[in-house]
């Protein structure tokens, strides 16, 4: 284990390292906060990428540094509107002008600055959060709108491809013989019903009806920064999956957040369902940007993005749990079983809620 104040002090920042405390929740990388002694600059957050998922983590620098010099740049040309403060993260230079540390035992280090004078929730809190969670989103899908994708490496491939995580999923079930309890025979079921339609937005794709752009990858509620004082979003964090992608990945991953307000890891599975007002919360902040830049395909496949992304999570943690827990860091054995049938009853609540998620949308867009 590295000492966590040596890590810290290998980035240049404003003031001496005071502590180095765990931060968030994250299922996959390592994230601390670091406490300064400095009057202009308290914090910044500290990371260990998780290399086993991340295979090539120096690629995740090279796109937040694409990602952040275009959105820079379109800032000094086009401002954000002038009642909305927008901040967009840095990333902390060591000591030897890097953007990240490698310790002597080989694990991979960056730092980032902290969005002063915000925080995150894990849930959304009402109708007006619910809004400003979408504007994130669409503030973000609109500064990248002119970033040619192609300028942005793939960092983890095959990430929101649902047809390769059934594959994968196919593979681990070809190898491990799992315990046939309820839970476990109700999300095999419930996967095998669905495997045919899970190829919905990739076949979209392939068809060329939906088009690669950039992404975020991850715009889950926790990563919608908000003002303390003014409760508007002020950031989207957490750029490792910024890619090529399809924005449907985004927007189904941002509503399956938002629209469960019980949140992704509790205790009473049964008790999750899917919050249509929300739904349409989140839905009108981001079209208030994004609305240019759709087009009528998109829109057609939104109800089934929210659907799938979310059948997509349970898939992932069913089949990792499956595998023993390799991918998501889990608390105890059973943790990722509990996290998909959050996931799988989330699928089913958008499901029996079809149509009226479905007027939602179609009343937003006319
Ligand atoms: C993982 O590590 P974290 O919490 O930022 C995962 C996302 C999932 C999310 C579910 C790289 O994100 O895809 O939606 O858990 N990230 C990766 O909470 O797989
Ligand atoms: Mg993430």
């Amino acid at each position: 284990m590295d000492n966590l104040v040596t890590v810290a002090d290998q980035f240049k920042a404003q003031g001496k390292v005071v502590t180095v405390e765990e931060y968030g929740n994250g299922n996959v990388n390592d994230t601390f906060i670091v406490t300064l002694a400095s009057a202009e600059e308290k914090y910044f957050i500290l990371q260990r990428i998780n290399t086993r998922v991340f295979r090539q983590p120096e690629l995740i620098m090279l796109n937040m540094r694409t990602f952040t010099e275009h959105v820079h740049q379109r800032l000094r040309h086009v401002p954000v509107s002038p009642d909305r403060r927008w901040e967009v993260v840095r990333v902390l230079r060591t000591e030897d002008d890097q953007d990240h540390w490698i310790a002597p035992g080989g694990s991979f280090w960056r730092a980032i600055s902290f969005i002063d004078r915000s925080q995150s929730f894990d849930t959304i809190k009402d109708i007006e959060h619910a809004r400003e969670v979408g504007i994130a989103l669409g503030m973000f899908h609109n500064l990248l709108s002119d970033l040619p994708s192609e300028k942005l490496v793939d960092t983890l491939e095959g990430f929101h491809i649902t047809p390769r995580y059934l594959n994968h999923y196919h593979e681990v079930m070809a190898e491990n013989r799992p315990k046939k309890t309820p839970e476990i025979n109700y999300g095999l079921q419930f996967i095998e019903k669905r495997r045919e339609w899970a190829h919905i937005l990739e076949k979209a794709k392939g068809e060329g009806r939906l088009d690669l752009r950039p992404i975020h990858g991850d715009p889950k509620v926790n990563n919608v920064m908000i003002d303390n004082t003014t409760g508007q979003a002020i950031s989207i964090v957490d750029l490792d999956t910024v890619k090529p992608g399809l924005v449907h990945y985004d927007i189904g991953d941002c509503l399956r957040s938002g629209c469960n307000p019980l949140g992704e890891d509790i205790d009473q599975w049964e008790r999750v369902r899917f919050d249509p007002e929300l739904c349409q919360a989140i839905l009108q902040g981001y079209l208030s940007l994004a609305r240019d830049f759709l087009t009528e395909n998109d829109y057609e496949y939104l109800y089934d993005a929210i659907r799938l992304i979310s059948f997509e999570l349970g898939l992932r943690f069913f089949t990792d749990y499956l595998e023993g827990n390799v991918y998501f860091k889990a608390d105890h054995q059973e943790h990722n079983l509990a996290r998909a049938l959050i996931q799988f009853r989330l699928t089913e609540s958008i499901e029996s809620q079809k149509k009226a998620i479905r007027s939602i949308i179609r009343d937003m867009t006319q």
